[in-house]
Protein backbone atom coordinates (compact mmCIF):
# COMPACT_ATOMS: atom_id res chain seq x y z
CA UNK A 1 0.00 0.00 0.00
CA UNK A 2 1.01 3.81 -0.36
CA UNK A 3 2.28 5.59 2.15
CA UNK A 4 1.18 8.74 0.05
CA UNK A 5 -0.88 10.52 -2.86
CA UNK A 6 -0.75 13.30 -4.77
CA UNK A 7 -2.37 14.57 -8.13
CA UNK A 8 -1.68 17.17 -10.44
CA UNK A 9 -0.50 18.70 -13.72
CA UNK A 10 2.90 17.28 -14.60
CA UNK A 11 4.72 19.18 -17.33
CA UNK A 12 7.82 19.03 -19.18
CA UNK A 13 10.11 21.76 -18.70
CA UNK A 14 12.62 23.44 -21.31
CA UNK A 15 14.56 25.95 -19.22
CA UNK A 16 17.38 28.10 -20.67
CA UNK A 17 20.92 27.57 -20.54
CA UNK A 18 22.44 30.82 -20.53
CA UNK A 19 21.05 33.58 -18.30
CA UNK A 20 19.05 36.70 -20.24
CA UNK A 21 15.33 36.72 -22.18
CA UNK A 22 13.25 34.20 -22.30
CA UNK A 23 12.94 35.03 -25.77
CA UNK A 24 15.96 35.24 -26.38
CA UNK A 25 17.45 31.99 -25.58
CA UNK A 26 18.93 29.56 -28.08
CA UNK A 27 18.84 26.82 -26.44
CA UNK A 28 17.18 24.47 -23.69
CA UNK A 29 17.30 21.40 -21.57
CA UNK A 30 14.45 19.76 -21.01
CA UNK A 31 13.83 18.21 -17.03
CA UNK A 32 9.78 17.18 -15.63
CA UNK A 33 7.89 19.68 -13.87
CA UNK A 34 4.92 19.97 -11.68
CA UNK A 35 4.49 21.03 -7.87
CA UNK A 36 2.73 17.63 -6.90
CA UNK A 37 4.87 15.94 -9.05
CA UNK A 38 8.56 16.96 -7.63
CA UNK A 39 6.65 15.83 -4.25
CA UNK A 40 6.42 12.60 -5.61
CA UNK A 41 9.85 11.94 -6.75
CA UNK A 42 11.25 13.70 -3.35
CA UNK A 43 9.26 11.61 -0.97
CA UNK A 44 9.73 8.33 -3.63
CA UNK A 45 13.61 9.43 -3.30
CA UNK A 46 13.22 8.90 0.83
CA UNK A 47 11.17 5.80 0.42
CA UNK A 48 8.09 6.53 0.88
CA UNK A 49 5.98 4.74 -1.57
CA UNK A 50 4.19 7.43 -3.20
CA UNK A 51 1.44 7.32 -6.19
CA UNK A 52 0.51 10.20 -8.23
CA UNK A 53 -2.46 10.93 -10.37
CA UNK A 54 -3.04 12.81 -13.45
CA UNK A 55 -4.16 12.37 -17.44
CA UNK A 56 -0.96 13.15 -20.13
CA UNK A 57 -1.47 13.06 -23.74
CA UNK A 58 -0.61 10.00 -25.60
CA UNK A 59 2.48 12.66 -27.30
CA UNK A 60 6.13 12.05 -26.53
CA UNK A 61 5.87 14.71 -23.60
CA UNK A 62 3.53 12.52 -22.08
CA UNK A 63 5.80 9.31 -22.50
CA UNK A 64 8.74 11.67 -21.35
CA UNK A 65 7.25 12.35 -17.54
CA UNK A 66 5.93 8.97 -17.38
CA UNK A 67 9.29 7.49 -17.64
CA UNK A 68 10.98 9.57 -15.46
CA UNK A 69 8.23 9.32 -12.81
CA UNK A 70 8.69 5.17 -12.81
CA UNK A 71 12.63 5.67 -13.00
CA UNK A 72 12.16 7.44 -9.52
CA UNK A 73 10.03 4.55 -8.22
CA UNK A 74 6.69 7.01 -8.24
CA UNK A 75 3.28 4.76 -8.34
CA UNK A 76 2.09 5.66 -12.00
CA UNK A 77 -0.96 2.84 -12.28
CA UNK A 78 -3.55 5.07 -12.01
CA UNK A 79 -1.89 7.54 -14.82
CA UNK A 80 -4.64 7.99 -17.66
CA UNK A 81 -3.10 8.85 -21.28
CA UNK A 82 -5.96 10.50 -23.61
CA UNK A 83 -5.50 11.33 -27.71
CA UNK A 84 -7.71 14.29 -27.22
CA UNK A 85 -5.58 16.42 -25.50
CA UNK A 86 -2.19 17.25 -25.39
CA UNK A 87 0.45 16.90 -22.43
CA UNK A 88 1.04 20.61 -20.76
CA UNK A 89 4.72 22.13 -21.19
CA UNK A 90 6.36 25.14 -19.71
CA UNK A 91 9.91 27.51 -20.63
CA UNK A 92 11.92 28.89 -17.81
CA UNK A 93 14.51 31.68 -18.08
CA UNK A 94 18.12 31.09 -16.29
CA UNK A 95 18.70 34.54 -13.44
CA UNK A 96 21.88 34.89 -12.01
CA UNK A 97 19.70 36.31 -8.89
CA UNK A 98 16.30 36.47 -8.30
CA UNK A 99 13.29 34.27 -9.32
CA UNK A 100 13.47 33.11 -13.18
CA UNK A 101 10.56 33.82 -15.36
CA UNK A 102 8.22 31.09 -16.22
CA UNK A 103 5.82 30.96 -19.40
CA UNK A 104 3.02 28.13 -19.48
CA UNK A 105 1.96 25.93 -22.56
CA UNK A 106 -0.92 24.32 -20.44
CA UNK A 107 -4.59 25.23 -21.17
CA UNK A 108 -6.39 22.78 -21.83
CA UNK A 109 -3.86 20.56 -21.07
CA UNK A 110 -4.74 16.87 -20.64
CA UNK A 111 -4.18 17.57 -17.16
CA UNK A 112 -6.68 19.86 -17.16
CA UNK A 113 -9.49 17.56 -18.37
CA UNK A 114 -8.91 15.61 -15.31
CA UNK A 115 -12.25 14.95 -13.20
CA UNK A 116 -14.22 13.63 -10.42
CA UNK A 117 -15.51 10.48 -12.65
CA UNK A 118 -11.72 9.56 -13.05
CA UNK A 119 -10.87 9.15 -9.33
CA UNK A 120 -10.59 5.57 -8.17
CA UNK A 121 -11.73 5.33 -4.83
CA UNK A 122 -10.38 1.91 -3.98
CA UNK A 123 -6.57 3.67 -4.95
CA UNK A 124 -6.88 6.50 -2.29
CA UNK A 125 -8.08 4.15 0.10
CA UNK A 126 -4.66 2.39 0.16
CA UNK A 127 -2.48 5.23 0.65
CA UNK A 128 -2.05 6.90 4.34
CA UNK A 129 -1.68 10.39 3.53
CA UNK A 130 -3.17 12.72 0.87
CA UNK A 131 -0.99 16.16 -0.58
CA UNK A 132 -2.25 18.66 -2.70
CA UNK A 133 -1.06 22.11 -4.17
CA UNK A 134 -3.26 25.25 -5.43
CA UNK A 135 -2.17 25.22 -8.76
CA UNK A 136 -4.71 22.26 -9.54
CA UNK A 137 -7.25 24.21 -8.22
CA UNK A 138 -6.45 27.10 -11.01
CA UNK A 139 -6.48 24.82 -13.88
CA UNK A 140 -10.08 23.66 -14.69
CA UNK A 141 -13.35 23.61 -12.79
CA UNK A 142 -12.83 19.88 -12.84
CA UNK A 143 -9.71 19.68 -11.10
CA UNK A 144 -10.51 22.15 -8.45
CA UNK A 145 -14.05 19.53 -8.00
CA UNK A 146 -11.19 17.09 -8.10
CA UNK A 147 -9.62 18.54 -5.64
CA UNK A 148 -12.68 18.97 -3.01
CA UNK A 149 -13.90 15.47 -3.69
CA UNK A 150 -10.28 13.56 -3.20
CA UNK A 151 -9.69 15.77 0.20
CA UNK A 152 -13.37 15.31 1.48
CA UNK A 153 -13.02 11.11 0.62
CA UNK A 154 -9.47 10.74 2.71
CA UNK A 155 -10.81 13.42 5.76
CA UNK A 156 -13.99 11.21 5.81
CA UNK A 157 -11.96 7.94 5.99
CA UNK A 158 -9.44 9.58 8.51
CA UNK A 159 -6.13 9.93 6.74
CA UNK A 160 -4.22 12.99 6.50
CA UNK A 161 -4.05 15.81 3.87
CA UNK A 162 -1.68 18.20 3.64
CA UNK A 163 -1.92 21.72 1.21
CA UNK A 164 0.62 23.55 -0.26
CA UNK A 165 -0.93 27.22 -1.83
CA UNK A 166 1.45 27.48 -4.69
CA UNK A 167 -0.23 30.62 -5.50
CA UNK A 168 0.03 30.98 -9.10
CA UNK A 169 -1.73 34.45 -10.42
CA UNK A 170 -1.01 34.04 -13.88
CA UNK A 171 -3.34 31.22 -13.53
CA UNK A 172 -6.23 32.74 -12.07
CA UNK A 173 -8.82 35.26 -13.15
CA UNK A 174 -8.31 37.77 -10.18
CA UNK A 175 -6.88 37.66 -6.83
CA UNK A 176 -9.93 37.87 -4.71
CA UNK A 177 -10.99 34.31 -6.93
CA UNK A 178 -7.51 32.95 -5.88
CA UNK A 179 -7.58 33.88 -2.53
CA UNK A 180 -11.34 32.29 -1.68
CA UNK A 181 -10.86 29.51 -3.86
CA UNK A 182 -7.78 28.31 -2.00
CA UNK A 183 -8.74 28.98 1.36
CA UNK A 184 -11.65 26.82 1.15
CA UNK A 185 -9.51 24.08 0.72
CA UNK A 186 -6.93 24.86 2.87
CA UNK A 187 -9.42 25.38 5.64
CA UNK A 188 -9.82 21.50 4.99
CA UNK A 189 -6.32 20.34 5.16
CA UNK A 190 -4.71 18.53 8.36
CA UNK A 191 -1.08 20.63 7.32
CA UNK A 192 -1.27 23.61 5.96
CA UNK A 193 2.16 24.99 4.28
CA UNK A 194 2.46 28.75 3.11
CA UNK A 195 4.81 30.48 2.51
CA UNK A 196 4.96 34.13 4.04
CA UNK A 197 4.13 35.93 1.20
CA UNK A 198 1.11 33.78 0.02
CA UNK A 199 -0.23 33.60 3.50
CA UNK A 200 -0.29 37.37 3.63
CA UNK A 201 -2.50 37.36 0.51
CA UNK A 202 -4.47 34.87 1.71
CA UNK A 203 -5.45 36.02 4.67
CA UNK A 204 -4.77 39.73 4.61
CA UNK A 205 -2.69 39.50 8.16
CA UNK A 206 1.05 39.88 7.99
CA UNK A 207 2.31 38.31 11.46
CA UNK A 208 2.88 34.82 11.34
CA UNK A 209 0.84 33.45 14.77
CA UNK A 210 -1.86 35.71 13.66
CA UNK A 211 -2.08 33.87 10.25
CA UNK A 212 -1.47 30.04 12.19
CA UNK A 213 -4.28 30.97 14.61
CA UNK A 214 -6.77 32.05 12.00
CA UNK A 215 -6.16 28.55 10.19
CA UNK A 216 -6.17 26.79 13.38
CA UNK A 217 -9.54 28.20 14.75
CA UNK A 218 -10.80 27.36 11.66
CA UNK A 219 -10.04 23.55 11.88
CA UNK A 220 -6.36 23.15 10.51
CA UNK A 221 -4.31 21.08 12.91
CA UNK A 222 -0.94 22.09 11.96
CA UNK A 223 0.37 25.24 10.04
CA UNK A 224 3.86 25.64 8.99
CA UNK A 225 4.99 29.40 6.98
CA UNK A 226 7.89 29.35 4.89
CA UNK A 227 9.71 32.24 5.67
CA UNK A 228 12.05 32.06 2.66
CA UNK A 229 15.86 31.60 3.71
CA UNK A 230 15.03 32.63 7.24
CA UNK A 231 13.44 29.07 8.51
CA UNK A 232 9.91 28.29 8.99
CA UNK A 233 7.73 29.38 11.79
CA UNK A 234 4.70 26.39 12.65
CA UNK A 235 2.13 26.27 15.16
CA UNK A 236 -0.33 24.07 16.07
CA UNK A 237 -2.76 23.56 19.17
CA UNK A 238 -0.50 21.76 20.90
CA UNK A 239 3.31 23.24 20.16
CA UNK A 240 4.88 26.21 18.70
CA UNK A 241 8.21 27.42 17.32
CA UNK A 242 10.60 28.37 14.72
CA UNK A 243 12.89 25.95 12.80
CA UNK A 244 15.90 28.08 11.30
CA UNK A 245 16.62 27.69 7.54
CA UNK A 246 20.35 26.16 6.67
CA UNK A 247 23.32 28.32 4.95
CA UNK A 248 23.35 27.62 1.59
CA UNK A 249 26.85 28.19 -0.63
CA UNK A 250 24.74 29.28 -3.95
CA UNK A 251 21.36 29.65 -5.06
CA UNK A 252 20.68 28.28 -8.36
CA UNK A 253 16.99 28.49 -8.76
CA UNK A 254 14.55 29.34 -6.52
CA UNK A 255 11.75 27.06 -8.21
CA UNK A 256 11.07 23.95 -6.06
CA UNK A 257 12.23 24.97 -2.91
CA UNK A 258 8.54 24.78 -1.66
CA UNK A 259 7.86 21.16 -3.03
CA UNK A 260 11.12 20.28 -1.30
CA UNK A 261 10.25 21.71 2.01
CA UNK A 262 6.84 19.89 1.74
CA UNK A 263 8.42 16.30 1.14
CA UNK A 264 10.65 16.96 4.12
CA UNK A 265 7.56 18.23 6.50
CA UNK A 266 5.54 15.36 5.30
CA UNK A 267 7.88 12.54 4.96
CA UNK A 268 8.96 13.45 8.43
CA UNK A 269 5.32 13.79 9.96
CA UNK A 270 4.52 10.62 8.67
CA UNK A 271 7.85 9.31 10.17
CA UNK A 272 6.95 10.49 13.69
CA UNK A 273 9.52 12.48 13.89
CA UNK A 274 7.51 15.72 15.70
CA UNK A 275 6.82 18.94 14.34
CA UNK A 276 10.10 21.01 15.19
CA UNK A 277 12.43 18.34 13.47
CA UNK A 278 10.06 17.68 10.17
CA UNK A 279 9.79 21.76 9.70
CA UNK A 280 13.55 21.47 9.84
CA UNK A 281 14.24 18.53 7.49
CA UNK A 282 12.12 20.47 5.50
CA UNK A 283 14.19 23.44 5.35
CA UNK A 284 17.21 21.08 4.67
CA UNK A 285 15.50 19.85 1.16
CA UNK A 286 14.11 23.30 0.46
CA UNK A 287 17.78 24.37 0.81
CA UNK A 288 19.31 21.39 -1.39
CA UNK A 289 16.38 21.95 -3.84
CA UNK A 290 17.54 25.60 -4.94
CA UNK A 291 21.13 24.61 -5.75
CA UNK A 292 20.49 22.85 -9.19
CA UNK A 293 18.19 24.33 -12.24
CA UNK A 294 15.85 21.55 -12.58
CA UNK A 295 12.95 21.42 -10.08
CA UNK A 296 13.78 17.36 -8.91
CA UNK A 297 17.58 17.36 -9.25
CA UNK A 298 18.17 18.61 -5.58
CA UNK A 299 15.90 16.44 -3.95
CA UNK A 300 17.79 13.95 -1.90
CA UNK A 301 17.65 10.18 -1.02
CA UNK A 302 17.97 9.45 2.43
CA UNK A 303 21.78 8.97 2.60
CA UNK A 304 21.85 12.28 0.82
CA UNK A 305 19.77 13.64 3.25
CA UNK A 306 21.83 12.25 6.16
CA UNK A 307 25.28 13.46 4.40
CA UNK A 308 23.44 16.93 4.17
CA UNK A 309 22.22 17.09 7.99
CA UNK A 310 25.77 15.85 8.88
CA UNK A 311 27.43 18.62 7.64
CA UNK A 312 24.93 22.08 6.95
CA UNK A 313 24.77 25.05 9.74
CA UNK A 314 22.24 27.24 9.92
O1 LIG B 1 6.76 24.31 -7.62
C1 LIG B 1 7.44 24.18 -8.85
C2 LIG B 1 6.47 24.40 -9.94
O2 LIG B 1 6.13 25.74 -9.99
C3 LIG B 1 6.95 24.04 -11.29
O3 LIG B 1 7.41 22.73 -11.34
C4 LIG B 1 5.87 24.25 -12.30
O4 LIG B 1 4.03 23.13 -11.27
C5 LIG B 1 4.48 24.11 -11.78
C6 LIG B 1 3.61 25.27 -11.90
O5 LIG B 1 2.46 25.05 -12.23
O6 LIG B 1 4.03 26.38 -11.65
Amino acid sequence: SLSVITFGEAMAMFYANEAGELHEAASFSKALAGAESNVAVGLSRLGHPTGYVTKLGEDNLGKFIINIQNEEGVDTSRVIFTKEHATGMLMKSNVMSGDPKVEYFRKNSAASTLSVADFDEAYFDGARHLHVTGISAALSPSMLEFSHHAIDYMKLRGKTVSLDPNLRPVLWPDKETMARTINALAVKSDWFLPGIGEAKILTGLTEPEHIADYYLDLGVSLVVIKMGPQGAYYKSRQTEGFAEGFKVERVVDTVGAGDGFATGVISGLLEDLGVHASVSRGNAIGALAIQSQGDMDGLPTRSELERFLATASH
